[in-house]
C-alpha cells in the first residue's frame, strides 16, 4: 500500500474535529454561514468566538477518530478471534472506550456469537455472565468502560472469584496519553486500568498488537475455564480497537483452542486418603462445590455408597440429590473419625464452630470435632489463593491435603477405595448404611413439622413461601436459579433437589446484589435449554441495580421471581440486636420495625410497580397467605409464555 502523505491525513482530523463541533455544539454554523455568504470586509466578529476543536472535544468529550479509515480495523479481527470461541451472549452497558470493538461486533460480527445483550450497570452485566455460567457451563464475555465501568463491576467480579466462576472481562482503555482525547476519555483512562481487579482474578493482560490479541484472548478463554475456573480480565486499548492493521508483512493467527484437563489429587496422597477412608468406622464427606457438571453428582453419589457414608452439602452448588438417604446435615461430622472435605471454601469452619461476640465480645471458637479425627481435603482451591483478599478464611491442619479438582479426582479414589476396602468390613459397612437411612427419614419429618409453624402468619412465613411456590412449579423442569436474602434455607431443606441444575448455589462472596442480576443471567442460559427458572428475590438484593429487570424483558429472558419482602436488611437487623443485647442497651428502631438504617420501609417499595414499569407481569403485594398460590400459578402462566414475572410477597423477616 502506498504511503499516505501526513499533510493529508492533517486535514481530513482537521475536518473531522469541525464536523465534531458542528454536530455537538451548533455553535460553529452561524459563523461558518457568514463567512460563506459575505466578503471578507463585513465580517462582524461574534460577541463569543466559537470554540477550537481543542476546547470543543474537552467539552464534549467526543473521543478522536482513528488516523484512517483504509484496511481492516483492529477491532474486525479481534471479533475474528472472539468467534472461534463458543461465546454466545455479552451482556454490556456501551461506553467509548471499547467502542471499536462494540462496532465491529454488531456490523461487522452481526451481533451474533456473542449477541450484545443491554445492561443498566456493569455489575449487572457481570452478576449476568456469573449465573449463566452456572446454568450451561458456558462462559460469557463482557465489556466494560476502562477505570468507571471496571470500578462498578468489581464486587460481581469479586463474587465470580470467590465462586470459581469463569467470566471474560474486557476493559477499554486510551493507553496513548499522546494521542487520547483530553477531558473524558482522560478521565477514564488509566495506567494499568486491570489493577483494579487483579487481586480477584485469574489472570490479566494489556496486548499491544492485534496478534498479541488474538494469543491473550485464547489464553484468557484457556485460564478461566480450567479448574479451578476464575474471572480473568484484559485491558483493551482504545487504538488498537480502531486503527487498521498494520501486518508488517507478517500475516496474523488465531491460536486453537483446546480445553485442558483438570488437575488431579496426587496418586500417592490418593490411595493414603483411600486406606483412611476404607478402614474408618464413621467416615464423613463434606462437599461444597464440587459437582461442576452433573457427572460430579453421579461420581459423588457412587462414593458416598461405597463407602456408605453420609453427605453433608454445604451447597454452593448442587453436589448430591438431597432425597438420597446418605444426605445429611452437618452436626454428623461430630462423630466422624475420618473426614474428607471436597473443594470446601471454608474448611476451618466445617470443623470449628465460632460463636459472634462470645465471652468477651470478641469471638470464641469451639471445636466440632473428636480429638484426634482425621481429615483429608481434595480442593482446587490452593492453586489459586492470592494474598490480599482472605476468601482463603483461617488456616486449618490437614492430614492429607491434595491440591487439585474434586470431581476429576473422584474416579481414581473410587478406585483405591475399592482396592483397600478390606473384605471382612463389607457387612459393617452395609450396616452404617441402614442406620444412616432411618435418621435421614427421621430428618425429613422434622424438617416439614418445623415448617409448619406459623403457617397461616401474615406476613407470610418463608417456609410458606417456598412450599407454595413448589407446589406450582414441581411438574416442571425447573431450575432453582438464586434464593437471595435469607429464606432460612427452605428451598434446599424442602424441595427434592436432585438434578444437577436444579439448584446453582450462592454469590460465593456475599456480595449483595448478585440475586437479580446472576437470577436473570441463569435464565437466559435456562431459556435455550428449555428449562424453567425460579428465583426467590428479597427486596435488598433487588435494590442495588434493579435494572437488570429491563434487560430481562428487553431480550426476551423468562424468569418467575417470587419476593421474599421483608421490608428490610434483616441479617443487619439482626446483627444490631445482638450487639445491642450484648451492651445492655436496646437498639434504637426510630419508627420502624427494624433498627435504624436496617428498614426498608415508610414507604413500602412497591415492586411489583417497579417491575411493570420495565416490562414485567407483576402482581403485589401478596399478604394474605391464602393469596399466595393462586398469584404463582398466574405467574407461572406467564412466564411459560416465554415474559418475566414477578409476585412481590411480604414476608417474615427469615
Ligand atoms: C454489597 C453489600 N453491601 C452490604 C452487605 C451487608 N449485608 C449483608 S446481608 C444484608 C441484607 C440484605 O438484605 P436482603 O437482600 O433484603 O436480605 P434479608 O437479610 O432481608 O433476607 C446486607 C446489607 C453485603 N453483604 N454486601
Ligand atoms: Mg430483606
Amino acid at each position: 500500500m502506498p504511503k499516505k502523505d501526513p499533510s493529508i491525513k492533517l486535514d481530513r482530523r482537521k475536518f473531522l474535529a469541525a464536523a465534531a463541533v458542528a454536530g455537538a455544539t451548533g455553535a460553529v454554523k452561524p459563523a461558518m454561514a457568514a463567512t460563506a455568504a459575505a466578503p471578507q470586509a463585513q465580517l462582524r466578529l461574534p460577541s463569543a468566538l466559537p470554540p477550537n476543536a481543542h476546547v470543543a472535544a474537552a467539552e464534549t468529550g467526543t473521543p478522536q477518530m482513528p488516523s484512517s479509515n483504509e484496511g481492516r480495523p483492529g477491532s474486525d479481527f479481534m471479533v475474528d478471534v472472539i468467534k472461534t470461541l463458543d461465546i454466545k451472549y455479552l451482556p454490556a452497558n456501551p461506553a467509548s472506550s471499547f467502542r471499536g470493538i462494540h462496532e465491529s461486533l454488531i456490523d461487522y460480527g452481526k451481533n451474533t456469537m456473542p449477541e450484545f445483550l443491554t445492561c443498566m450497570h456493569e455489575e449487572s452485566a457481570v452478576g449476568m455472565c456469573h449465573g449463566y455460567f452456572k446454568a450451561t457451563g458456558k462462559p460469557l464475555m463482557t465489556l466494560v468502560h476502562g477505570v468507571v465501568g471496571l470500578q462498578h463491576s468489581t464486587m460481581a467480579v469479586y463474587n465470580a472469584w470467590c465462586d470459581r466462576v469463569p467470566v471474560l472481562i474486557m476493559g477499554g482503555n486510551d493507553l496513548d496519553a499522546a494521542h487520547r482525547a483530553p477531558g473524558v476519555p482522560t478521565f477514564h483512562s488509566a495506567q494499568d486500568i486491570n489493577a483494579i481487579v487483579r487481586d480477584y482474578t485469574k489472570w490479566d493482560d494489556t496486548p499491544v498488537s492485534p496478534q498479541h490479541f488474538a494469543q491473550s484472548f485464547v489464553r484468557m478463554y484457556k485460564i478461566a475455564t480450567t479448574p479451578p475456573y476464575g474471572p480473568v480480565m484484559m485491558a483493551l486499548d482504545g487504538g488498537l480497537q480502531t486503527e487498521p492493521i498494520r501486518e508488517d508483512g507478517d500475516k496474523l493467527y488465531i491460536p486453537k483452542f483446546f480445553p485442558a484437563a483438570p488437575p488431579q489429587g496426587d496418586s500417592g496422597a490418593v490411595k493414603e486418603a483411600a486406606r483412611l477412608l476404607a478402614n474408618a468406622e464413621q467416615p464423613v464427606i463434606v462437599v461444597d462445590r464440587v459437582a461442576r457438571t452433573p457427572e460430579g453428582v453421579t461420581r459423588l453419589i457412587a462414593l458416598a455408597e461405597l463407602l456408605q457414608a453420609p453427605v453433608v452439602d454445604q451447597g454452593n452448588r448442587m453436589n448430591f440429590p438431597n432425597t438420597h438417604y446418605l444426605a445429611r446435615p452437618a452436626s454428623v461430622i461430630r462423630d466422624a473419625d475420618v473426614i474428607i472435605g471436597m473443594e470446601l471454601s471454608d474448611y476451618w469452619n466445617t470443623v470449628n464452630g465460632f460463636i459472634d461476640n462470645g465471652d468477651e465480645g470478641i469471638g470464641r471458637n469451639v471445636t466440632k470435632i473428636k480429638p484426634g479425627t482425621k481429615l483429608i481435603s481434595i480442593s482446587s482451591v490452593d492453586l489459586i489463593t492470592k494474598s490480599n483478599y482472605q476468601d482463603f478464611q483461617r488456616f486449618q491442619s490437614i492430614d492429607v491435603s491434595m491440591p487439585g479438582d474434586a470431581e476429576a479426582t473422584l474416579p481414581s479414589l473410587i478406585e483405591a477405595i475399592k482396592a483397600a476396602l478390606p473384605n471382612d468390613r463389607k457387612d459393617a459397612i452395609a450396616k452404617r448404611g441402614q442406620s444412616i437411612r432411618d435418621a435421614h427419614v427421621k430428618g425429613l419429618a422434622a424438617t416439614k413439622q418445623a415448617a409448619a409453624v406459623a403457617w397461616d402468619a401474615s406476613p407470610i412465613s418463608t417456609a410458606r413461601l417456598v412450599t407454595e411456590l413448589y407446589a406450582q412449579i414441581r411438574d416442571l423442569d425447573w431450575s432453582l436459579v438464586s434464593t437471595a436474602g435469607n429464606t432460612s434455607n427452605w428451598a434446599n431443606r424442602l424441595w427434592p433437589i436432585e438434578k444437577h441444575h436444579q439448584w446453582l448455589g450462592a454469590s460465593g462472596g456475599y456480595g449483595v446484589g448478585y440475586g437479580a442480576p446472576a437470577s436473570v443471567g441463569a435464565a437466559l442460559g435456562n431459556r435455550d435449554l428449555g428449562r424453567f427458572s425460579v428465583s426467590i428475590q428479597s427486596d435488598g438484593d433487588l435494590m442495588y441495580a434493579p435494572g437488570v429487570l429491563w434487560t430481562a424483558v428487553r431480550h426476551k429472558i423468562p424468569l418467575l421471581a417470587v419476593m421474599h419482602n421483608n421490608r428490610g436488611y434483616h441479617q443487619e437487623v439482626m446483627h444490631l440486636q445482638r450487639l445491642a443485647s450484648f451492651r445492655d442497651r436496646v437498639v434504637n428502631i426510630g419508627k420502624d420495625l427494624g433498627p435504624i438504617g436496617t428498614s426498608i420501609m415508610n414507604p413500602d417499595i412497591e415492586y411489583h410497580k417497579l417491575a411493570e414499569s420495565m416490562g414485567w407481569w407483576a402482581k403485589g403485594p401478596i399478604v394474605d397467605p391464602g393469596d399466595l398460590g393462586p398469584a404463582i400459578r398466574e405467574a407461572v402462566a406467564v412466564v411459560k409464555t416465554g415474559q418475566p414475572a414477578l409476585v412481590n410477597v411480604q414476608t417474615q423477616p427469615r
